[in-house]
């Protein structure tokens, strides 16, 4: 918010809440925000998700619910489904998952058995935890298996090994989609094999949601992707949450249906729904498609710098919103380091492994970032090459409190310069 909260009831009552809420808003207002996961959202948004509807039990979809007093429920979800769908071009939608990983696993119990095999992106390549990672229980239910980058110099997928795997493994889902990945993916080539194989396909595409509604990268559905799952807080723009998307099939669409409610979840948060409707009807404006244009523009700005200064991106760069630099292999910088250093100055990303990692999870050599929340700002290409010069003196100069806190004053003048805007229509 670009205004402090006034809170006078948790000031009231819980002056503790109180000052940790007002603590983060000054942390957002005077800092940098550069996890590429991570946005603001509107004030109509807010007063969704602060609404009445943070009361209500709505077991069940808009006109079948298992509990009374579901006039303004079944309205908001009825809008939030037609406007997810004119928003990715499909026929169905659920927008009722908590997140995206309700998501995920919802998409998976809706169209494999228990013990079907799944082919998804490694993590280490930039694949997420809900692809099957090992630490998760979805692992006991499914059997996991994994397509990697052929190059992670260029970023592109190693398309021949995918089709070795799928025609050696017989995947019931060939999943694309990615949370540290910063190149396009070839969804034809998903399709053709997944044809090949009899498989299903989804995309994960929580990273670029926003990017896929404002139209500036492809839309897995032009090439007759199944399904596609989503949180809707990223790039997206809207409040904390997840959906699934079904291109055609009503088939399909129910198997979803039933496998988030009452497979998976209990009552919708019809909050949240309201809070998804508010974003989905602004993400539907020429504005949201400017928006869209300018973080893909912002992140080019920012790949440039860290090329210019050596420093080595995974993927060679990137086509997306999101970066991610190997400053250990190119400075000697580890990941924390270079993340502990950036708090300091007010600029927020995540340590993050890379492809061929030689170091630990919690200190591994990359570093993630991106444009989504300073293109909400208002930042353009200038000064986001400006961002990316500060976040490399104070990498480097890490060990410096003078230069530190000389950058430190400069991220601050440069957050209260571009203000987090309250609307954006
Ligand atoms: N935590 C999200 C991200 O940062 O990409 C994915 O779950």
């Amino acid at each position: 918010m670009s205004t402090a909260q006034s809170l006078p009831y948790m000031q009231k009552q819980d002056p503790k809440m109180a000052e940790a809420v007002r603590g983060e808003e000054n942390r957002e207002a005077t800092g940098l925000e550069l996890v590429p996961s991570e946005n603001y959202i509107s004030q109509a948004c807010h007063e969704a998700l602060g609404s009445v509807f943070t009361n209500k039990y709505s077991e069940g979809y808009p006109g079948a619910r298992y509990y009374g007093g579901q006039d303004f429920t079944d309205t908001i979800e009825t809008i939030a489904i037609d406007r997810a769908c004119k928003l990715f071009d499909c026929k169905y939608a659920n927008v009722q998952p908590h997140s995206g990983a309700p998501a995920n696993i919802g998409a998976y119990f809706a169209l494999c058995e228990a013990g079907d095999t799944i082919l998804g992106m490694d993590l280490s390549h930039g694949g997420h935890l809900t692809h099957g990672h090992p630490v998760t229980h979805i692992t006991k239910s499914f059997n996991f298996v994994r397509y990697h980058m052929k190059n992670p110099d260029t970023g592109e997928i190693d398309y021949e090994e995918l089709r070795e795997v799928a025609l050696r493994e017989k995947p019931k889902l060939i999943l694309a989609g990615f949370s540290a990945y910063s190149r396009e993916l070839d969804y034809q080539k998903f399709v053709d094999i997944a044809r090949e194989v009899g498989a299903y396909t989804m995309a994960d595409m929580a990273h670029i949601a926003g990017l896929i509604a404002g139209k500036a990268v492809k839309n897995p559905f032009d090439y007759g992707f199944d399904i596609i799952t989503s949180t809707t807080h990223k790039t997206l723009r809207g409040p904390r949450g997840g959906i699934i998307l079904i291109r055609e099939s009503e088939e399909l669409a129910k198997k979803i249906d039933k496998s988030i409610f009452p497979g998976l979840q209990g009552g919708p948060h019809m909050h949240s729904i309201a809070a998804k409707a508010v974003a989905f009807k602004e993400a539907l404006t020429p504005a949201f498609q400017d928006y869209a244009q300018q973080i893909l523009k912002n992140a080019k700005a920012m790949e440039k710098v860290f090329l210019d200064k050596g420093i080595r991106l995974l993927g060679g760069g990137t086509s997306n919103h999101l970066l991610l630099a190997d400053v250990y292999g190119s400075i000697g910088v580890t990941g924390q380091e270079a993340e502990t250093v950036l708090d300091e100055v007010g600029i927020t990303l995540n340590k993050n492994s890379i492809a061929g990692e030689t170091r630990t999870m919690f200190d591994p050599s990359g570093i993630r970032f991106g444009t989504p929340a300073i293109t909400t700002r208002g930042l353009k290409e200038a000064e986001s090459t400006r961002v990316a010069e500060l976040m490399i003196e104070a990498i480097i100069n890490r060990e410096n409190t003078a230069v530190k806190d000389r950058i430190r004053v400069k991220v601050k003048v440069l957050a209260e310069t571009f203000p987090i805007p309250d609307s954006f229509v």
